[in-house]
């Protein structure tokens, strides 16, 4: 990783300081069914509800929305617009646009509804998280030539959680692979971290899992490198990952 790639990490970090590393609240019942984000990792309003999602300790399938996306058209399709984030809760049937409407809604349905503080406090979160993303582009657009790519049949599964700049650096490559993920937020505190411990051995995150390929990883340069051989413009169209 270069300097400019260690600066942008710490720029994130600094202009979100704290967010998206602590459980705040732990949900008394969480969603059954994986709640689905359709996103983009460089969106400072995307950013916002992954952030709330790692506080909340709720796990989401998140499906990238860079320039060049195809699931941009499976948004229209659900939500009558190519906007983002947009929310689909299955478990309710709700669908919700607009940050803050889905951080009222996460509060409402998971939690014990939205405080004063949380609403007066939103304008200024989201001009700091305008900022971080101004900072790191990364995972902004897809990446040129993944047509021919095979594409995993299995949903894959990342263990992390939002404020963790190792995490995020894999972020990036799925939004740049258009690769959609189950992310399992296991922030500090997480209920989460004994089914991470359970599956793995050990808590250490990230942690990354391939059921089509039986692969799991830990360390954030050997996921990524597994991503792009796996799932890259360069990986082959033959093989498939199956
Ligand atoms: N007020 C909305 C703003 C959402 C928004 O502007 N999203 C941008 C991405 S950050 C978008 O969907 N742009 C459409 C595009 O890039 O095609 C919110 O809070 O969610």
């Amino acid at each position: 990783m270069g300097l400019f790639d260690h600066l942008s990490h710490l720029g994130v970090s600094i202009t979100r300081p704290g967010r998206g590393i602590f459980v705040l609240y732990h949900p008394a019942a969480p969603p059954v069914r994986p709640l689905q984000l359709f996103e983009s990792e460089v969106c400072p309003f995307s950013r916002k509800v992954r952030e709330f999602l790692s506080e909340f300790d709720i796990d989401y399938i998140s499906y990238p929305t860079a320039r060049g996306s195809q699931h941009r058209e499976k948004l229209k399709e659900l939500g009558g617009k190519k906007l983002f984030p947009f929310l689909l809760d299955p478990n309710t049937g709700r669908r919700i646009y607009e940050s803050e409407e889905i951080i009222t809604y996460l509060c409402e349905q998971y939690g014990r509804g939205r405080g004063l503080f949380s609403h007066l406090r939103a304008p200024f979160q989201t001009i700091n998280a305008l900022i971080s993303s101004s900072i790191r582009q990364k995972g902004a657009s897809v990446e040129r030539g993944i047509e021919q790519r095979p594409l995993p049949r299995e949903m894959l599964v990342l263990y992390q959680y939002e404020g963790s700049p190792s995490c995020r650096m894999i972020r990036e490559v799925l939004h740049s692979l258009d690769l959609p993920c189950w992310i399992k937020n296991v922030a500090h505190g997480s209920m989460r971290r004994a089914e991470l411990l359970r599956v793995s051995g050990e808590v250490h995150i990230p942690y990354f899992i391939d059921t089509n390929t039986a692969t799991s990883l830990s360390d954030p340069q050997a996921i990524m490198r597994y991503l792009l051989a796996t799932y890259g413009p360069h990986a082959s169209s033959s093989r498939s990952a199956v």
